[in-house]
């Protein structure tokens, strides 16, 4: 993405798009993170075509929690594994015989999540690989490496680890020490505005990019930088930054930690300018996504905008599933788990494809109403109206039922809400803008038209009509 930001000013400009396919070697799903880096020397070397070569800056932002792992002299060992690779599988009842679930929470303030750092760093541990590494690095803080020559470790990302205090913002020695973690693995903490080098000689070479250009930290966990493109204007509001991941919840001064929050599972992730995310990672359009995947392979894909259709007709909260079962984590046949969901909880499984999207964006509104309420009841925070950000804003169907689910307006937009809010940072740390979040979602909400969903209730649902669909998915408390 290519951004322009300055009084009055912010735009951004799809240079260059590519695909992000895992690969799976043996038994272990990878993140195929040189196609990943390769296509970000393309972007760039679009944005170079388009700006004469000049950039005031870069900043890198991308999905949390997993990390690559460096030898002694800077060489990456390894494909960086998949948080969805099951390596992990059992090992947090391991951490849990050495460090209790409660004291875990009261330390790092993270929601449960099998994937968390923390515990495929227990899972590697012993690997010849992990043995052989000198430096961790999480992924935008190795491209930002390979970029710039030099390391860092961006802590809005960090918080993801499970190894971070969110009071005092820096990492937690106890439960590293606990659990048998290095955290001298981890390069020194930075935050979103500082600098983190210039690009390498060989990258301007390459790129066609005219020197000095500096990366930027910016909120470098791609929901972080979401929560800064969230165009909301005082405090009174929660967010769906929706994706692949649906991450719904209310921005606080300071981490919510106990245990009646820990049994909600709900997260305390740090944000931009000392702000800690409170919210709770829901599995998101990945269900959606995962049922096209399979439809596709067999033959039966079908456009998007008529599924929805077909799927906005179909009958309301015939059948829900608890958007956030792990068991949804994996890859592969999607609508055959959904479906078995169904069945094991008493409910008629769906017949067709629109029924089956019609179960996802239901769960995933319900979810959404259940993290907004959960948010409100477990900090105290007052809310008034729903913020939707991210891909989901492109699905007004999924929009619609979150307004009618929560009973409150659903503002949407922006979809590039990440990218946003990785350009208002550097564009703060540039000089080009100034002020608070306050300041820069003010920009935001004046350079983009947003729409409102008012929680009327077109599919005729009421609210007893959403308590009782609760009642069946059998979300389960806690970890
Ligand atoms: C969204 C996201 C989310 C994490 C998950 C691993 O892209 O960063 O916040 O929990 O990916």
């Amino acid at each position: 993405m290519l951004g322009r930001a300055g009084p009055g000013v912010l735009e951004l400009t799809e240079v260059h798009r590519f695909p992000n396919r895992p690969v799976r070697t043996g038994a272990t799903l990878h993140w195929d993170i040189l196609a990943l880096y390769c296509g970000v020397l393309d972007g760039l070397r679009a944005a170079a075509a388009a700006t004469d070569g000049r950039l005031a800056g870069i900043g890198i932002d991308s999905w949390a929690v997993d990390y690559g792992l460096l030898d002694a002299s800077g060489e990456l060992l390894g494909n960086p594994v998949h948080y969805r690779d099951d390596r992990t599988k059992g090992v947090a009842e391991r951490v849990a015989a050495v460090l209790p679930a409660g004291e875990l929470y009261a330390a790092t303030g993270l929601q449960y999540l099998p994937f968390n750092t923390v515990y495929q760093l227990v899972a590697a541990d012993g690997t010849p690989q992990l043995a052989a590494a000198r430096q961790a690095l999480m992924i935008p803080d190795l491209i930002s490496y390979w970029l710039t020559g030099r390391a860092g470790t961006e802590i809005t990302n960090a918080s993801t680890t499970q190894l971070v205090d969110p009071r005092t913002r820096d990492w937690s020695p106890t439960v590293a020490r606990r659990l048998g973690i290095d955290l001298s693995l981890f390069p020194p903490l930075r935050a979103p505005g500082d600098g983190a080098g210039t690009l390498r000689p060989e990258v301007l070479a390459e790129t066609g990019l005219t020197g000095p250009v500096p990366v930027i930290v910016v909120g470098s966990h791609d929901t972080a930088s979401a929560v800064v493109g969230v165009p909301a204007d005082g405090d009174d509001f929660a967010y769906v930054a929706t994706g692949t991941w649906s991450l719904a919840g209310v921005e606080l001064p300071a981490p919510v930690l106990g245990e009646a929050s820990r049994r909600a599972n709900f997260t305390n992730e740090l944000g931009v300018d000392g702000t800690v995310r409170y919210l709770r990672n829901i599995m998101g359009l990945w269900l959606l996504q995962e049922c096209l995947r399979s439809w596709e392979a067999q033959g039966r894909s079908q456009a998007l905008p008529a599924l929805l259709d077909a799927a906005a007709a179909a009958a309301p909260l015939r059948s829900v599933v608890d958007a956030s079962d792990p068991a949804f984590i994996a890859p592969g046949d999607m609508p055959r788990r959904i479906a078995e969901a169904c069945l094991r909880t008493g409910q008629p499984e769906p017949r067709t494809e629109a029924e089956t999207v019609r179960c996802v964006l239901d769960s995933l509104a319900l979810a959404h109403r259940q993290a907004v309420e959960d948010a409100v009841r477990l900090s105290g925070r007052s809310v008034s109206r729903v913020h939707i950000v991210g891909g989901g804003v492109r699905n007004p169907l999924l929009c619609r039922l979150t307004a009618e689910a929560t009973g409150l307006p659903v503002v949407t937009g922006p979809a590039e809400a990440a990218a946003f809010g990785n350009l208002l940072v550097q564009a703060r740390a540039a000089g080009a803008v100034t002020g608070g979040l306050g300041d820069l979602r003010a920009l935001l909400r004046t350079t983009h038209e947003l729409r409102v969903h008012e929680p009327r209730g077109a599919s005729g649902t009421t609210r007893e009509a959403w308590d009782e669909a609760a009642s069946r998915c059998g979300r389960a408390e806690g970890a």
